[in-house]
């Protein structure tokens, strides 16, 4: 009997040891931290062995292969000593996949809107009737609805981590929405290698697949042009229109190709907004017409579309000021495309753990729609000293009572204050989640 070593015993880990104990292994679960007791319970019942608190670098090292959770960087000093004695490591995309028999993967992935376009192909298809799983950096894992049921498609947003370790899996339908800086750390700092990483969507394509990207994205572009691809390419644009194939916002309408099936959407129709919503829903729009979803319903499935949680979600109207909560903004990128999406005047509230952001990219719109800029963090000085020309009043907290006062003080009827951080949450807050939930329930409360 194969011998499988699952390593880490959150989300992903569980999926994959509960389909592996389903599969026939003989599994071991490793955690070096603490299990949450609701995952503890599904290995009881499907009577996984695990462990907790340590690794076990003995029994660890008798695997014939071990499926790394993504949040385990390829430095962890068990990992290297798995590859130094020559045991495959693969991720929980790569194991699940084997299992999942005829079905059809749409893969989604990239530096920004990965749960926005998720979600929408997610809807779309479960609108039309599909027999569809959700899963990957959302929602249950991949490995657990392939234990668990019988799908026809899956719907997987996929980090770069867990890009890292697949290798003959391959999307039918893959999606790249952008490619910007994030978690460098776990890329030697080299910009390359996270590349590398998101381009990993394409491999094991054939002419019977599709890849949908950013034809507006030159990191992408100089990608393309170093490797040939067999799939059927369909780029989304705002800028040129290019192929006749494909997808196109002319800053009204969205008009979308794929093969000799079209549809045009009208973006005053759509809930979510802004240019980057415009190139979600291209993408989202393209791979449901490449899964042979028609053209009408994708279209009503589109329009009923709302924001996901914290992601520009409007959250209340107060004596004519509009709050919105995008705190799942956590990358200047982001920002950008928040700012870029506003039309009425900005308080706009920021701050948080810095991740090396360079804030040059944000100053344009900062100049012409934000009127006060409120920083929420325990260090504040890289945003004053960036803003402190560009924005006419430039308020630091520390604390979020704080902020919100400051921003509340600071609007006026036909304003927004948008929580849009820039940054990564947890110098104040358990999580973006944890962030977004206080923001709102303060606006509920006292704006
Ligand atoms: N651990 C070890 N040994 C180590 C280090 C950690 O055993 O050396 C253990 C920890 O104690 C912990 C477990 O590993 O119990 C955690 O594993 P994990 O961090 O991979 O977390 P999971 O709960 O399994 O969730 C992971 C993804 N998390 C990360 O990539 C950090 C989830 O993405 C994903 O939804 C899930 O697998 C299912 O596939 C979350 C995420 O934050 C949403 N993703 C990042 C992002 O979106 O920016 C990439
Ligand atoms: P991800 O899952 O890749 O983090 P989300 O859909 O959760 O993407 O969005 C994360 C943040 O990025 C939100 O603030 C959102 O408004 C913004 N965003 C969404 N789509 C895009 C896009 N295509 N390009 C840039 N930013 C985007």
């Amino acid at each position: 009997m194969k011998h499988l070593v699952v390593l880490g015993g959150g989300i992903s880990g569980y999926g994959s040891a509960i389909l592996a104990k389903k599969e026939g292994f003989e599994v071991f679960l490793s955690d070096r931290g603490r299990i949450a007791d609701r995952y503890k319970q599904k290995l009881e019942e499907w009577e996984v062995p695990y462990e907790e608190g340590a690794h076990n670098e003995e029994r660890i090292l008798a695997a014939d292969e071990v499926v790394k959770s993504p949040g385990i960087p390829d430095s962890a000093p068990i990992v290297r000593k798995i590859r130094e004695r020559g045991i495959p490591v693969i991720s929980e995309m790569e194991f699940a996949g084997r299992y999942m028999g005829s079905a059809k993967c749409i893969c989604i992935t990239g530096s920004n809107g990965k749960t926005t376009t998720t979600s929408l192909i997610y809807k779309i298809l479960r609108d039309a009737g599909l027999n569809v799983a959700l899963g990957g950096n959302i929602g249950e894992s991949f490995a657990y609805s392939v234990a668990t049921g019988q799908y026809d498609w899956y719907v997987l947003e996929l980090s770069s981590f867990q890009l890292d370790g697949m290798f003959h899996f391959g999307a039918h339908i893959g999606l790249l929405m952008n490619i910007t800086p994030d978690h460098l750390d776990r890329y030697d700092y080299c910009f390359q290698n996270y590349i590398d990483s998101k381009m990993r969507i394409t491999q094991n394509q054939g002419e019977a697949d599709f890849f949908i990207f950013s034809g507006d994205d030159a990191v992408i572009g100089a990608e393309l042009k170093k490797r040939p691809l067999t799939s059927h390419l369909l780029p989304f644009t705002a800028m040129e229109k290019g192929s006749s194939e494909g997808a196109h916002y002319d800053g009204s309408n969205c008009s979308v190709k794929v093969g000799d099936k079209h549809l045009t959407l009208d973006t005053e129709k759509m809930q979510i907004k802004g240019l980057h919503n415009c190139y979600n829903t291209m993408a989202a729009a393209m791979a449901a017409l490449a899964a042979g979803i028609p053209a009408e319903q994708i279209t009503r499935s589109i329009y009923a579309f709302s924001p996901v949680e914290h992601r520009l979600e409007p959250v209340k109207e107060v004596d004519g000021v509009l709050w919105i909560n995008d705190s799942k903004a956590t990358n200047v990128d982001s920002v950008w495309y928040a700012l870029e999406s506003m039309t009425r005047p900005v308080v706009w509230i920021a701050g948080g753990t810095d991740k090396g952001n360079d804030y040059e990219p944000l100053k344009e719109f900062a100049r012409k729609k934000v009127h006060t800029l409120v920083c929420m963090g325990l260090d504040n000085t890289k945003l004053i000293q960036a803003f402190t020309d560009v924005i006419p009043k430039v308020v630091s907290t520390t604390s979020l009572d704080a902020a919100m006062l400051a921003a509340r003080q600071a609007a006026q009827s036909g304003d927004v204050v948008l929580l849009s951080p820039a940054c990564a949450s947890f110098d104040l807050f358990k999580n973006y989640e944890n962030r977004g939930e206080l923001f709102k329930q303060w606006v509920v409360e006292h704006a």
